[in-house]
């Protein structure tokens, strides 16, 4: 599916290539993107750091690619240059293992890292043209490694094409709905946006024009309105629409003025449900309802500039926890990449809507509180919990 380039790169699949040093990984970069990007050289060691870059990749649509320094590095950064392959794996959807024989010794651990972080991994056996039964080599290392293998040669372009429409048929079954499972085909859908002074001017914001997308592809009616004019768009429907979404800061007001037939669920559930998991959540902001007065709780936010929703990560929740548990809580907020990699001293973390990762990255955040021991909740579930209204959304 062909998507504009400018799709956001938190909605972009998130490639990363792995394999030794000159197994051809910048090379076969090269040939999926059919571009000259990354830099090929028969020099091991030619990629260091991990290199990323957004692309429209054929038949799958668009993409970051991921390029890394060859896993059998030892150069006296290698423990370096492994540490920082760990944090690209941290966004990675789909890995791909470039193998160059049948001996997988340097592969296995990485193939155990992807299996534990439950990433995709397609197998590659790349530079084929220089086997002599290239078949023979890919099947030595399927029955070694339980994968399926693509041969490839980045010089002669064979397996290219089979590569790129084995990732696009992955990411297709990996591609989420916002509203999954709440509305469908035919349904009325109100939506209730206020479009007051922290409303950017002229436009919608982001959650708003993709859940409305949504909607009109999904082939459900959906109508909008502000909190003032929710009344008359009820009124003009013949019948209460199935599900009505509104903002959270609005949340009590339409809670209290839905028709009872109508499921009710936010903006901020449904980011929610769509960037992480709502299970998890929704059990962290229970917890969050029965910490100790003198409990720690981490507020991580993803954006490293000056978040649009500052105020509400560093004012209003910090304003509502120490309201509801009292002002001797202690808060730490981090921001960007400086998310603690030991989370024990924690009590809870509350964590940012994540506007600007990928669903994969917020995974992988929570699958780190959950090894930690350490609950793990949202900005909107959080707040839908001090507020008293979580147990009126759908979600
Ligand atoms: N014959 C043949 N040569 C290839 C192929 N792919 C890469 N090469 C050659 O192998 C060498 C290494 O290729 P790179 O793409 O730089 O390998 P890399 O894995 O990125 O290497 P590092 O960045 O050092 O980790 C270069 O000389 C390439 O021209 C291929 O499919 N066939
Ligand atoms: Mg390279």
């Amino acid at each position: 599916m062909e998507q504009p380039k400018s799709t956001p790169r938190s909605e972009r699949l998130h490639l990363t290539l792995l394999g030794r040093c000159n197994s051809g990984k910048s090379t076969l970069i090269n040939s999926l993107t059919g571009q000259h990007s990354a830099i090929v050289s028969d020099i091991a060691g030619t990629t260091t750091d991990p290199v990323s870059k957004s692309i429209e990749l054929p038949s799958v649509g668009a993409a970051v690619i991921i390029d890394t320094a060859g896993i059998d590095d030892c150069s006296p950064l290698a423990e370096e240059r492994m540490a920082a392959t760990r944090r690209a794996l941290d966004t990675t959807d789909i890995a791909l293992i470039l193998f160059g024989s049948a001996d997988t010794q340097i592969e296995e651990p990485w193939l155990e890292e992807l299996r534990r972080r439950k990433i995709t991994i397609i197998g590659v056996l790349s530079q084929c043209d220089r086997h002599a039964d290239h078949a023979a080599t890919a099947k030595a290392i399927e029955s070694r490694t339980g994968l399926k293998i693509v041969c490839t040669s980045g010089t002669t372009g064979r397996g290219i094409d089979e590569l790129l429409v084995t990732i696009a048929s992955i990411w297709q079954t990996e591609e989420r709905l916002l509203t999954e499972g709440l509305c469908r085909a035919g349904d009325r859908v109100l939506l209730v946006m206020p479009q007051d002074g922290s409303a950017p001017k002229g436009r919608l914001i982001m959650p708003q024009v993709q859940t409305l997308r949504e909607l009109l592809d999904r082939g459900c009616a959906a109508t909008c309105c502000t909190p003032d004019t929710m009344e008359l768009a009820l009124r003009s429907m013949s019948k209460p629409p199935q599900l009505i979404i509104t903002d959270s800061q609005v949340f009590g007001f339409v809670a209290d003025r839905k028709p009872k037939a109508s499921r009710l669920t936010s903006f901020s559930v449904l980011q929610a449900r769509y960037k992480g998991d709502i299970e998890s959540f929704v059990e962290g902001a229970h917890r969050l309802l029965g910490l100790h007065p003198t409990a720690r709780i981490l507020i991580a936010e993803a954006c490293t500039h000056k978040p649009q929703n500052e105020d509400i990560g560093r004012v209003k929740l910090p304003h509502l926890l120490h309201k509801r548990l009292g002002e001797r809580l202690h808060i730490d907020i981090v921001g960007g990449a400086d998310f603690p990699t030991d989370l024990s001293p924690y009590d809870l973390i509350i964590h940012c809507g994540a506007c600007m990762f990928t669903r994969r990255h917020v995974m992988s955040r929570l699958a780190a509180a959950q090894q930690a021991g350490v609950p793990i909740t949202n900005y909107g579930i959080a707040i839908a919990a001090l507020t008293g209204i979580l147990d009126k959304v759908d979600y």
